[in-house]
């Protein structure tokens, strides 16, 4: 299990906040995201899911990697 942190560039409330939390949390392997507007912070907890993964879900959603 492993937490791993990123930050991302676009969210303004916690729609934006569930939005991420929820086509991340599609990504296999992943068990537990957290996603803060305010700060931008991600974290995502899980096994054996890539950056590239996070990066891409996170597009998905509408948002960026900063
Ligand atoms: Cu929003």
């Amino acid at each position: 299990m492993a937490t791993k942190n990123y930050t991302v560039t676009g969210m303004t409330c916690g729609h934006c906040e569930m939005s991420v939390k929820e086509e991340v949390g599609d990504i296999a392997g992943v068990t537990e995201v957290t996603a803060d507007h305010a700060t931008g912070a991600v974290s995502v907890s899980g096994e054996g899911f890539t950056d590239e993964q996070v990066a891409a879900a996170i597009a998905e959603a509408g948002y960026e990697l900063a």
